[in-house]
């Protein structure tokens, strides 16, 4: 029996998106393979930033994700009707919420786990944090772990960033794949 995927969308938000207060060039990019490829997956979940004003991730990166703000709604072209699942993170005043496994709203390695989920397929923004820290994470938590390269961005603050942080996942372990080679 074909192997049960999900896939998770990290922080596809207006602010990450070019126009927004944390833009990743090319973030809008990804949108549309993205939504290509939804529906060839058992489940699709997806996270979003959602700060509160006044976070002490603002002392480290410009306000963005703010909760209730346009800046931390899901890009408007994105498929979320497509979503089965929703996560949240970064929401105290605490919290940087890099990664999706601090999930404040669900424990998202027991809901895989729960699942039954045998491959993570990570996609979303950006390569060089958010995306980086879910799968060392999801690595971590011994989940078989598939980055999909065209359907991720990099903040690259410093040049370079994305791709070093791709050939981190490499080496901890994660397979990185093209959208276009995934199986229907
Ligand atoms: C992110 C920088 C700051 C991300 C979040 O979603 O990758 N990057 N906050």
């Amino acid at each position: 029996m074909a192997k049960k995927r999900c896939l998770l969308i990290v922080d596809l938000q207006n602010d990450f998106c070019p126009g927004g207060a944390l833009a990743v060039t090319g973030g809008d990019e990804i949108i549309a393979p993205v939504n290509r490829i939804m529906s060839r997956f058992d489940l699709v979940v997806a996270s979003r930033d959602m700060h509160p004003r006044g976070s002490r991730h603002f002392e480290k990166w410009p306000v963005h994700c703010v909760r209730g703000s346009r800046g931390a709604d899901f890009h408007p072209d994105l498929t979320i009707a497509a979503v089965d699942c929703f996560l949240e993170k970064g929401t105290s005043l605490e919290d940087d919420g890099y990664s999706d496994f601090e999930s404040t709203n669900l424990d998202l390695a027991a809901f895989l786990r729960e699942q039954a989920v045998e491959e993570l397929f990570v996609c979303g923004l950006a390569t060089d944090y958010c995306v980086k820290e879910t799968v060392l994470d999801a690595l971590r938590h011994g989940f078989a772990t598939i980055v999909i390269e065209d359907c991720v961005r990099a903040v690259d603050l410093h040049p370079g960033d994305g791709r070093r942080a791709l050939a981190t996942m490499r080496e901890r372990g994660a397979a990185i794949v093209a959208s276009a080679g995934l199986a229907l």
